[in-house]
């Protein structure tokens, strides 16, 4: 029988760790992946315009669009069954589904409050280090001269403060012990990713990338299985950009 191969564009912020679960779940299924690049901050009046949300990542299917990285998921199953992302058995599913809403809400927002957090002290060190010059849509001298602005309109965003900064930092140890029980369980870490392993797994990957954050992720399951899920880059941020008393927060 002849496949037909769906073509798909995806919309996101190259590194941002949503999108990155998306990419690679379009990927999976054997989709045929477009993806326009966009820049933090930017992106939300143009995803406002093209999808309705202000948020990536976004996809545009043939006839339709999807913006939300749990929608797109649920999208791609129905569009290509296999390899699935959600089992079939009722239990199980119902067990994928809850890790991928708390990989949604809770690991993949705190994340990325913390990578604003951790860029607070050092634009240019954080920026420079997680940027890709291959997909960032302008070149990195001029992605530098913005950087500061950037950071600050993201913390805005995203409600980053002092607070949040601190909280976020003392409650990592946590989540990544609730990601080791996940896969202890068999709930994620199995041999073809699920909804919940992108979604989770994204987030570790983008952690990883950040020098900081090495200590805390030392000899968790987790990295390997994110290095297998995500094998690129996601950047390297060396070690040293967080003062000592929010460092000490992580241990
Ligand atoms: N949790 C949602 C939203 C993702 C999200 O917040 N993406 C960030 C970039 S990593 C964003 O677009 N932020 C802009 C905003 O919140 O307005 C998803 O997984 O699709």
């Amino acid at each position: 029988m002849l496949a037909i191969m769906i073509k798909a564009t995806l919309w996101q912020i190259p590194g941002s760790h949503p999108c990155e679960a998306v990419h690679t779940a379009m990927t999976m299924k054997g989709l045929e992946v477009k993806t326009v690049d966009l820049l933090p901050v930017m992106h939300k009046p143009v995803q406002r315009v093209m999808f309705g949300e202000a948020t990536v990542p976004g996809v545009v299917f043939p006839g339709e669009r999807v913006v939300g990285s749990r929608r797109i998921m649920k999208r791609l199953d129905e569009l290509v069954p296999q390899p699935a992302l959600f089992p079939a058995d009722p239990e199980q599913r119902a067990k994928v589904e809850a890790a991928e809403v708390w990989g949604d809400d809770v690991l993949q927002a705190t994340v990325r409050r913390l990578l604003w957090a951790v860029a607070r002290h050092d634009q240019k060190k954080v920026l420079t280090g997680l940027a890709d010059p291959e997909t960032l849509p302008i070149p990195l001298p001029v992605a530098m001269s913005i950087a500061k602005p950037m950071v600050w309109m993201e913390r805005r965003i995203h409600g980053v403060t002092e607070e949040t900064a601190k909280t976020d930092l003392a409650s990592l140890k946590g989540l990544l012990d609730q990601v080791d029980l996940l896969i202890s369980e068999g709930v994620i870490g199995g041999e073809s990713p699920n909804a919940a392993d992108l979604q989770i797994l994204s987030s570790i990957k983008l952690l990883s990338a950040i020098g900081d954050f090495h200590q805390v992720l030392q000899g968790r399951p987790s990295v390997a299985i994110a290095d297998r899920v995500f094998p690129k880059s996601s950047g390297d941020v060396p070690a040293g950009v967080l003062p000592a008393d929010e460092l000490a927060l992580l241990a």
